[in-house]
């Protein structure tokens, strides 16, 4: 089995720099390898590691939203890379890089497999839309664009992302900053969130049960992970931390459920920025980024 490695250096989806620094470190700390000790063949040469040359020369704001025109660029050209990828039966695996990411990764997968089904784990819903978004900042947005929500079709510089994620083909888990416009959203299209909540009554291990069944346990998935999903203490080295997180093992627990499905076509793990806190806070995040990957490609406890 093949694993290609995105190396997604891209942090226009929002306004802190270091994000984009968040994939070489992951390299460099030994991914790679590590993933080829699992058995993996490990392909990386896919765009690593700048989207400087997509950078247009000016990018005023489009309504609310911040460099419109980069974000698109940058998340198409990694659709394209996705999809080939997923498309030869490679697993993709998208490092970032903010969340914003996820226009590109999950229409990679969906234009290769139309019924893949989403597991986006996150402290936040990313699903404004232009007309909801508070912050401009797209990686709030993401969700919003590939569901084609009404508010976030045929938006400006971003003509060639048509909608591919049904609202019934995405689970999230973690959620507890949600905005007031994003919670709304959910409900009236019937999302499936487990937020915080949800972890706390049912347990990590009913929730994931819950997740994967409402998906359907033949169908191919697409493992999201915004590092922010974790408590601050576990992973505190992201732009947008949000006390009250997943512990630890939660987190690890929903890639080892998701592996052993067996059905994974693609993992994006997204938010690490090695520019924020002191030096061990960064290693830690690092640490578990590496290790949130491996447990999805395979590793196992025992
Ligand atoms: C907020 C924060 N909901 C926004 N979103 C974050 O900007 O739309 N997403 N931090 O990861
Ligand atoms: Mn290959
Ligand atoms: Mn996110
Ligand atoms: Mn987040």
């Amino acid at each position: 089995y093949t694993v290609g490695i995105v190396g997604a250096a891209f942090s226009g989806g929002q306004p802190r720099g270091g994000v984009e620094q968040g994939p070489a470190r992951l390299v460099e700390f030994g991914l790679p390898s590590q993933l080829s000790s699992l058995g993996w063949n490990v392909d990386i040469d896919e765009k690593f590691p700048t989207y400087e040359h997509l950078r247009p020369p000016s990018d005023q704001d489009i309504g609310k939203l911040k460099n419109a025109r980069y974000v698109s660029a940058v998340t198409k050209s990694v659709s394209d890379s996705v999809k080939s990828l997923v498309a030869k039966g490679h697993l993709a695996l998208t490092l970032g890089g903010d969340h914003s990411l996820a226009m590109g990764t999950i229409s990679g997968s969906a234009a290769v497999y139309p019924d893949v089904g989403v597991i986006w784990v996150d402290a936040h819903a990313d699903i404004n839309t232009p007309e909801t978004t508070e912050t401009g900042n797209l990686h709030g947005c993401p969700v919003s664009f590939l569901m084609g929500l009404p508010g976030a079709r045929n938006i400006p510089s971003f003509e060639w992302l048509s909608p591919c994620l049904p609202t019934n083909r995405i689970v999230y888990i973690g959620l507890r900053d949600v905005d007031v416009p994003e919670k709304k959203i959910l409900k009236d299209n019937n999302i499936k969130a487990f937020s915080m909540h949800e972890v706390d009554k049912y347990g990590i291990g009913k929730v994931v049960e819950m997740a994967l069944d409402y998906l359907g346990r033949d169908k191919p998935v697409h493992l999201s992970f915004d590092v922010d999903a974790l408590d601050p203490s576990v992973a505190p080295a992201t732009g947008t931390p949000v006390r009250g997180g997943l512990t630890f093992r939660e987190g690890h627990f929903i890639c080892e459920a998701v592996y052993e499905t067996g059905n994974l076509v693609a993992v994006d793990i997204m938010e690490v920025n090695p520019l924020l806190g002191d030096q061990a806070y960064v290693l830690q995040t690092i640490q578990i980024g590496c290790s949130l990957t491996r447990t999805a490609l395979g590793e196992t406890l025992l």
